[in-house]
């Protein structure tokens, strides 16, 4: 009997790039056996230190299969597309590129928005209210989505879903849990609704949700201007 792959996790409540790993390997129907590392301090330096002896960068998601080794994220993600034989991009070429390049502009930083209001805060009691900064911010992450959805007609930011949905379902998540003003953005408010139904989305919030939420003291910023209005969150 050959064994089943495994997906090296984190604590659901905070890593947002195994989450990216999972929803794409779900997508794809892929089976696979999952190993929650729990990266929360102080224990996260040992457990990671432990992928760390099969895996180079130390650090989660890994998906290790019969036959290899996957670390980072992205690499998961392209793995769990060809595995469903491409389906989880675009078929036309041209916007599979666009599909890759928000992709990619996630992996590679995204936006400033992601240290300000982090994975771990989507999962408080009480949130803060958005700053200035972090509203204009939104505002332009808004515009890019909104745009996408425009040109497919949604649901999904390029019709289908795509891995380009998986990588910015953690930014949908931690912005519409701070709720923004979407009046203006009539298609990302939609987005989120469908994304945030998503079978696979609702199964890892179920889990994540009811774990003890992981606080920083940071989070209520007094040096941030109008960060300390706490509001009530449903
Ligand atoms: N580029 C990596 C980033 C993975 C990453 O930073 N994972 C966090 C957990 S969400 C981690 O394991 N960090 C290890 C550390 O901070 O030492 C990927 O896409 O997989």
């Amino acid at each position: 009997m050959t064994a089943k792959p495994i997906l090296y996790s984190g604590t659901k409540n905070a890593s947002s790039w195994a989450m990216r790993a999972w929803l794409a390997l779900r997508e794809a129907g892929y089976a696979f056996d999952e190993r929650v590392v729990d990266i929360r301090r102080p224990q996260r330096f040992t457990n990671l230190a432990d992928v760390g002896r099969f895996s180079p960068p130390a650090c989660v998601p890994v998906f290790v299969t019969e036959s290899a080794v996957i670390f980072d994220s992205l690499a998961i993600m392209e793995f769990a597309n060809d595995f469903s034989g491409g389906r989880l991009l675009p078929v036309d070429m041209a916007l599979r590129a666009r599909a890759r390049s928000l992709v990619a502009w996630q992996h590679s930083g995204l936006s400033d928005i992601c240290a300000r209001i982090s994975f771990e805060s989507a999962f408080y009691h009480r949130k803060r209210s958005l700053n200035a900064v972090e509203i204009a911010e939104c505002g332009r992450l808004f515009a890019v989505w909104e745009h996408a959805l425009h040109d497919s007609g949604g649901p999904y930011l390029f019709g289908q879903v795509s891995l380009a949905d998986f990588s910015h379902t953690p930014a949908a998540i931690r912005l519409s849990r701070h709720a923004p003003d979407l009046a203006a953005w009539p298609l990302t408010r939609n987005w989120f609704e469908t994304i945030l139904a998503h079978e696979a989305v609702q199964e890892w919030l179920r889990d994540a949700d009811a774990l003890p939420p992981i606080w920083y003291d940071d989070y209520l910023d007094p040096t941030a201007p109008a960060a300390l209005q706490l509001q009530q969150t449903a």
